[in-house]
């Protein structure tokens, strides 16, 4: 399939040199190339790389045939995508092409009325810049503009946006993660940070337990290398309370009830202990507190009590267990979904205890894998190479990104100085991803002026004043990294930019030069460098060397590149933690606020007379968050939400699969057909969070912002319990 693929120039005529050249700068990173049935045309493939928040980051081949995307395919190079990329990634030439992409910035008469009328750059520009520029000087600082901006795209360019932010003052900016702060403040007090094994070393392992992770849905590429492992003798078990399209691959599914791993681990080395199956060696030299850890578990843990707790047999812990300390090497996969949860970082401090106490960490092929920021030692210049802008404040003020309506009402209602007029939200879809959607749109409402940059009509642009349209990758550059795996791909253009889009960094510049124009000196932020000059200053001569180049070209003309080194986590046995050993007993934790040892914290207990029924809302298979299950092609293949429910459940309720289900939580409800699945456990749903185009479907009009165990100390701000919903169902 990729026999065309060549790392040298091929070309045939002259065309194609003009290909090349028009393409600027670092042409010679760009492989061109013509086959036999492409007549005189001009094709040529450029190295993309897909930029949303999913473990996989893959390296993109993109196939351009007289200036327009023909398709794309995984980059063979790349051991990690490995040639290929998942069904969302195929679909990339329809997004670019989508009738429905925001072609040009737009400003709507009142927020929600659909009434766009299309404008100018120059006059949205205005338009903000002078609104930024009122702010400044009717309370002497900007913490009146508000920064909502995550996940959209992970491109380090885009940070160009809190760069441009920082060069007109201090502004208010949404603090901590979604996705992962619980199972990052956990790995922090046991070992210092997040730091998982390159996962293409887990083809080596002999048994791997992936633990509350969905791969065959987000993170497909991780299912090869999986089945790599089975395919060398390994046993693959799943641990989660729904039979995924994982868990269906595995040589074993563990059905534990929600939100309880931690007494599973627990059990586990009681289990162990028991039997003396646990790493004396190991402990004494890598760890300190592990006595005090054993302590805890013989004095408190029973394995009883864990099947108890985790309604799997003690027989099958036991088994698991034993299997566990006695296969060499053993890998666990510590996934986001369990930590969505008010007391999943305690779940997940217990896991990796498990890991420790069988010495299963710092080994090839081994350890309590979670997820990892290694390798992203980029410059982070879009950011900071522009001087701040000083003004009458010490600080931008923050609010909690996992609680940003409540938090923006706060201070919107509360009349607390100075209020916030002006919302700029990139990369993000709030009104979609968040949760208590309604409060949400509340808080929208709250302010005079909402900027969103998207390259869709989304439920968060229909809620904003003005919108900016954002280009997609394969109209710009960018340079990309992974939180699972150590490659870093670049991205260069592989068409002109569509309508009058441009990237995140280009509208920071364009701002910029705008204010100065109205005010000068108004923002600092640097507006005259080309792309090119933005992805050089993006990587220092040491982080190039740590993937084996020198030039900052190079990433181009390769488009992925592997840092070494991170075969085995912690092989060197240097925690990262304030001892410099593994932290069973972490003083961390406890300033904190959370237990010295990882010791079992109970799952939320929900004692609602009505609203009892846990509902989870994990991620979609035909959708990343509010992207793909929008575009047509998608909706060929699926297009309509519904809630999977367990056949006993169903009964209880008279329910039929296929019918319309009311499920309504304490905030909110929503009207869905049931698949009624044994699958999902018996006192549970689950319904999966997507955008679908001309639906009012959002699953968070139900789900609570329930804050979970950690994430304060290595993100600012506590987790989010996504999964620790209840609500009633009923035949409507
Ligand atoms: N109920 C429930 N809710 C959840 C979760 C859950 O499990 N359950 N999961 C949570 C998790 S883990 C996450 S990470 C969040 C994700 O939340 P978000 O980060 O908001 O997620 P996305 O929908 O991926 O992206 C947001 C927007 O970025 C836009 N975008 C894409 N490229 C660009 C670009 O180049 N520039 C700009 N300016 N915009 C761009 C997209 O079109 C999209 O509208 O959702 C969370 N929400
Ligand atoms: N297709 C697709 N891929 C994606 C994404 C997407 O939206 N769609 N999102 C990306 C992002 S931002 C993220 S954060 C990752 C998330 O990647 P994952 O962590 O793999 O995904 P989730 O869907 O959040 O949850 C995974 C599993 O956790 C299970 N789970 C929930 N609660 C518990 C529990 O208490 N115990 C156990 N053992 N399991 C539990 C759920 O049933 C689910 O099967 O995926 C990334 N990749
Ligand atoms: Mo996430």
């Amino acid at each position: 399939m990729h026999a065309e693929i060549t790392r040298r120039t091929f070309l045939k005529g002259a065309a194609a040199t003009g290909v090349l050249a028009g393409l600027g700068g670092v042409t010679a990173s760009s492989f061109a190339t013509t086959s036999a049935d492409s007549g005189s045309k001009n094709v040529k493939q450029v190295y993309n790389c897909c930029p949303r928040n999913c473990y996989d980051t893959c390296s993109v081949i993109t196939t351009v045939e007289d200036g327009v995307i023909k398709f794309v395919t995984g980059n063979p190079e790349n051991t990690y995508t490995n040639g290929r990329l998942c069904v969302k990634g195929y679909t990339y030439p329809r997004r670019v092409y989508s009738p429905d992409r925001v072609k040009y910035p737009m400003k709507q008469t009142a927020k929600g009325s659909g009434k766009w009328e299309q404008i100018t750059w120059d006059e949205a520009f205005e338009i903000i810049g002078r609104k930024i520029i009122d702010i400044r000087n009717e309370y002497g600082n900007t913490l009146g503009v508000c920064l909502n901006k995550y996940s959209g795209n992970f491109n380090v360019l885009t940070y160009g946006i809190e760069g441009m932010m920082a060069s007109f003052g201090h502004t208010t900016r949404c603090q901590g993660t979604p996705c992962w702060p619980a199972g990052i403040d956990s790995q922090t007090f046991d070992m210092g940070t997040i730091l998982n094994s390159d996962p293409e070393s887990f083809a080596l392992s002999k048994m791997i337990i992936v633990w509350g992770a969905n791969p065959a849905w987000c993170s497909v590429h991780s299912m090869h290398i999986i089945q790599k492992a089975k395919e060398n003798g390994c046993k693959v078990v799943f641990i989660d309370p729904v039979m995924t399209a994982s868990a269906s691959k595995a040589d074993e599914f563990i059905e534990i009830k929600t939100s309880t791993d931690g007494a599973l681990a627990l059990g586990m080395c009681r289990y162990i202990l028991d039997h003396n199956l646990q790493d004396d060696a190991w402990l004494e030299a890598n760890s300190i507190g592990y006595k005090d850890f054993i302590d805890y578990v013989n004095k408190n843990i029973t394995v009883e009590w864990a099947a108890e707790k985790t309604g799997i047999p003690a027989k099958v812990i036991e088994r698991l267990a034993h299997e566990y300390a006695t296969t060499q090497p053993a890998a666990i996969w510590i996934g986001y979904g369990m930590q969505r949860h008010a007391n999943g970082g305690a779940n997940v401090r217990a896991i990796d205890a498990l890991a420790a106490l069988c010495g299963n960490v710092g080994k090839l092929g081994a350890g309590a894998n979670y997820a990892q920021l290694d390798s992203w030692g980029f410059n982070y210049a879009a950011q900071v190479d522009s001087p701040a802008n000083p003004d009458n404040v010490a600080s931008d003020r923050f609010i909690n990104i996992n609680n940003f309506a409540a938090d923006l009402l706060d201070i919107n209602n509360n009349t607390k100085n100075p209020p916030v007029k002006l919302l700029w939200v990139a990369c993000r879809n709030p009104m979609s991803q968040d949760p208590e959607a309604g409060l949400v749109e509340k808080a929208y409402k709250s302010v005079e002026l909402v900027v969103t940059v998207d390259q869709f009509f989304n439920k968060s642009v229909e809620m904003s004043d003005i919108v900016l349209p954002a280009c997609t990758i394969f109209e710009t550059w960018g340079l990309h990294a992974s939180y699972w795996h150590y490659w870093m791909n670049g991205n260069e253009p592989a068409i002109e930019q569509m309508y009058e889009s441009k990237c995140d960094v280009e509208i920071a510049m364009g701002l910029s030069k705008k204010m100065n124009s109205i005010q000068p000196d108004s923002c600092t932020y640097i507006s005259d460098r080309t792309m090119e000059e933005w992805c050089a200053r993006e990587m220092s001569s040491a982080f190039m060397q740590k993937f084996g180049f020198s030039d900052w070209k190079e990433i181009f003309k390769k488009g992925t590149v592997k840092v070494k080194g991170y075969d085995a986590a912690w092989a060197d046995g240097k925690f990262r933690t304030p001892s410099g050993k593994y932290e069973f007993y972490s003083q961390l934790a406890a300033s904190t606020g959370n237990h010295l040892l990882p010791v079992y914290r109970e799952a939320l207990q929900n004692n609602d007379p009505v609203y009892n029924i846990r509902a989870m809302t994990p991620h979609w298979k035909y959708g990343l968050h509010s992207q793909f299950q929008n575009l047509d092609w998608m909706a060929d293949l699926h297009n309509e939400p519904f809630v999977e429910m367990n056949p006993v459940l169903a009964a209880q309720k008279g329910i039929q699969d296929g019918d319309a289900v009311k499920v309504a939580s304490s905030i909110g409800h929503l009207v869905l057909k049931a698949r009624v699945t044994a699958n999902v456990p018996k006192d549970e749903v689950v319904i999966y969070e997507a955008w679908y185009k001309d639906n009012p479907f959002n699953v968070n009009y139900i789900v609570k912002a329930i804050p979970a165990d950690m994430g304060v100390y290595a993100t600012g701000k506590p987790g989010v319990s996504f999964h620790d919903t209840f609500v009633s169902v009923e035949k409507v």
